[in-house]
């Protein structure tokens, strides 16, 4: 592999990030086809059920013979909702396939690598596979680990106090951290929360254009595919007039199994019932339906409890915590995500990345496996 072997990746990682509001949940792919050191076609995964990233790119290219392809992922082997990308690319001519990441979904996973080398076509895989895995991170996680990834976010003070439960409408934070908690929500694929945060705080737990600091393309791929919702209400104590529940978009709304229903919720919403565990609904079969419903990336918009109760069944795989530089002392309530007594009992995190968003602070932890 060579320097500009990578120069072409590193493009084809570019490209693939403009997929990543609206492909779930479909892995957003960038591939970028080069011929005599010069780009003649690009293109990134479309919604479900659209090109993948490497038809774009032929149809970008029009003529792709002896073209070398860039694909941040696997090129895919499989007929599914379209046809085999390894297969275009070896009818369109293309002599030489860089990967970065092998597709981890047992459809694919080598199958794709093979078809091709097989067709003559010369293969390389691995190249800046760091980062292709990074970008893909909530769709490996649900390959790999049959749940999306998890990620909780909390705001608090500087001295650590929340002003309410999950803090929609009373946030502490600064418009540029609101900026950032609406594109983490674009990148989501549903948005988690507890009931007490919708009795508390009305949450509406949507996305919202005129807040998103990004360009006129990137708004319109956001706002096509917004996030879901998701409300847990083991005894259904929520009223259906909640705003979570307008037709704004969908909602899933989990309650204990064994409750009956007096409630008339919009069509929007959709009940499942699980079972009950521990202090309310049993966790693992809210995520295995949130699974079945291929959820890659899980955003925890709750109070500190439900986010602790989270991180106690090991379902937490990333924290992100706005903090204000701003003191509530006892005026507000401590953000407690756990109820222990026991110096011994503390959770640790590794934090892995710290940065300031406008006046706030941005921290990045994830919770230390034991
Ligand atoms: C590629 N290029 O751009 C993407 C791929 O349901 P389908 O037919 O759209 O297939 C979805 C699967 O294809 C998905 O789970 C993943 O394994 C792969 N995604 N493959 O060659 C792409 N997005
Ligand atoms: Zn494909």
């Amino acid at each position: 592999m060579t320097v500009e072997d990578s120069r072409w990746m590193a493009r084809a990682l570019q490209v693939a990030h403009k997929g990543q509001f609206w492909a779930a949940p479909n892995p957003h792919v960038g591939c970028v086809l080069v011929r005599d050191g010069e780009i003649i076609g690009e293109g990134f995964t479309q919604p479900a059920g659209g090109n993948h990233a490497e038809v774009e790119a032929l149809k970008d290219a029009g003529n792709a013979s002896g073209a070398t392809a860039y694909v941040t992922l696997e090129p895919c082997a499989h007929h599914g909702r379209t046809g085999p990308c390894s297969e275009a690319l070896i009818e369109a001519g293309v002599t030489r396939v860089v990967v970065g990441l092998e597709d981890p979904n047992p459809a694919v996973s080598g199958k794709g690598l093979s078809r091709l080398t097989d067709a003559g076509v010369q293969v390389t895989c691995g190249l800046m596979a760091d980062q292709a895995r990074e970008m893909l991170a909530g769709f490996l996680w649900r390959m790999e680990r049959g749940r999306g990834r998890v990620t909780v976010k909390l705001a608090s003070s500087l001295d650590g106090r929340t002003a309410m439960a999950s803090g929609e409408s009373h946030w502490i934070t600064g418009a540029p951290a609101r900026a950032d908690v609406q594109q983490l929500r674009a990148a989501s694929s549903v948005i988690l929360t507890g009931s007490g945060s919708v009795i508390t705080d009305d949450c509406r737990l949507t996305l919202r254009a005129d807040e998103l600091t990004l360009s006129g393309a990137e708004v319109e791929r956001a706002t096509r595919c917004p996030p879901q919702r998701a409300v847990l209400d083991s005894r259904l104590i929520t009223p259906a007039s909640a705003q979570v529940y307008d037709d704004s978009a969908a909602t899933l709304l989990f309650h204990g199994a064994d409750v009956a229903c007096t409630k008339h919720y919009p069509d929007s919403v959709e009940r499942i019932a699980v079972p009950l565990g521990g202090e309310g609904l049993d966790l693992h079969a809210v995520f295995a339906e949130l699974n079945e419903r291929q959820h890659n990336e899980i955003l925890v918009e709750s109070g500190p409890r439900l986010a602790g109760a989270l991180l106690q069944e090991g379902l937490v795989d990333r924290i992100l915590v706005y903090m204000a530089p701003v003191l509530m002392g006892s005026a507000a309530n401590p953000l407690m995500m756990l109820p222990l007594d026991d110096m011994s009992q503390r959770v640790h995190l590794d934090t892995v990345d710290v940065r300031r968003v406008g006046q706030d602070w941005r921290f990045t932890l994830v919770p230390q496996v034991e």
